[in-house]
């Protein structure tokens, strides 16, 4: 039998989640050997851009989908919500595994140990690369003032803890899976800030014609979770938006319905356009699709044109 290959960053947070899947991997299929092969891609190696200002979408994944279709590995192991709607031909999102907590979560300085954003100190600097983030929260906080922050955790933790940010802005998942929860002041509730498209859950990966992949890769899917996310992306993909627009989602499963709520915000967070849609939790993608043709026809698609030219004009 085949060795498989797993493809994977070599980020800490994406070795984690590969081990994860590997050790999964292998309490499911005991008698096969499941290896690991790590390669660094472009996302990985632009680290002083804003990653908002590259534009261009599966900075994180490339190299590791190039690598699926050479042969060279056989599976890759994805932060889905860094994976983008669209695959490449000859690849599909075999499996999504059961999903962490969301949210997002408010990460502090020592200095502001008793605070939560509508306490922090007005002007405090608060660290976010992510678009979605910033619009929701100027929206909802407008003393605070945002700044660019790049970098993997430990970077950012570093740079919040030499006093260069008073606050971060991160996901609970990511900082669970690193065992960092310890640093999380505040969860920020859907309310204030919808979550990323497919945030909190893993995306694997592998080549459409690997039927035996395909097999061994079907125990580690999360039923619900993983229609929740292909509302969430179906909504994404029909807005066509990348990393350059803020959009936010949250959704949740009663019994057969799925319930999905959207937000397309403008930079400034000056108009937040926010709406949801319940459907049949064995049609997700129509529900995404649907919801995102109600936000167009409220004022989303005059946002989506007007980002879309100035990205072109800057
Ligand atoms: C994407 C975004 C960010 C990552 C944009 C967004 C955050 C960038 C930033 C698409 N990918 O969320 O609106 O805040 O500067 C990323 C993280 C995780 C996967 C880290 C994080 C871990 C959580 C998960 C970066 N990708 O969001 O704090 O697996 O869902």
């Amino acid at each position: 039998m085949r060795t498989i290959v797993i493809g994977s960053r070599k980020s800490q947070l994406a070795l984690v989640q590969t081990y994860w899947v590997q050790a999964e991997l292998q309490k499911l299929h005991p008698d096969r050997t499941f290896s690991i092969e790590t390669m660094t891609t472009q996302g990985d190696n632009i680290l002083d851009v804003a990653l908002a200002k590259i534009g261009d979408k599966g900075l994180f994944t490339k190299e590791l989908e190039s690598a699926m279709l050479a042969g060279t590995t056989d599976l890759a192991v994805h932060s889905l919500k860094d994976l983008p709607t669209k695959l490449p031909d000859g690849l599909v999102l075999a499996a999504i595994t059961e999903r962490e907590n969301p949210a997002d979560a408010l990460v502090v300085n020592a200095k502001h140990q008793d605070k939560q954003l509508e306490t922090l100190p007005e002007g405090s600097v608060v660290g976010t690369s992510s678009l979605r983030r910033l619009a929701q929260l100027r929206h909802h906080f407008p003393h605070l003032t945002f700044k660019d922050v790049r970098g993997n955790l430990n970077t950012r933790l570093r740079k919040l803890d030499d006093g260069e940010y008073d606050a971060l802005i991160l996901a609970v998942a990511g900082l669970q899976r690193l065992n960092m929860g310890d640093r999380i002041q505040q969860i920020i509730p859907p309310e204030i800030s919808l979550h990323a498209v497919g945030q909190g859950a893993l995306g694997i990966e592998c080549r459409s014609d690997d039927q035996e992949v395909i097999d061994l890769l079907s125990g580690l899917i999360h039923y619900p979770t993983q229609q929740r996310c292909l509302a969430e992306r179906a909504f994404l993909r029909e807005l066509e938006g990348g990393c350059q627009v803020p959009i936010g989602v949250s959704s949740q499963i009663n019994q057969t319905s799925l319930t999905l709520a959207g937000l397309v915000a403008t930079l400034d967070g000056t108009t937040l356009i926010k709406d949801q849609l319940t459907g049949d939790i064995n049609q997700p993608e129509a529900i995404g699709r649907e919801l995102a043709n109600k936000l167009k026809q409220q004022g989303a698609q005059a946002i989506l044109d007007q980002i879309t030219q100035q990205f072109r004009s800057a």
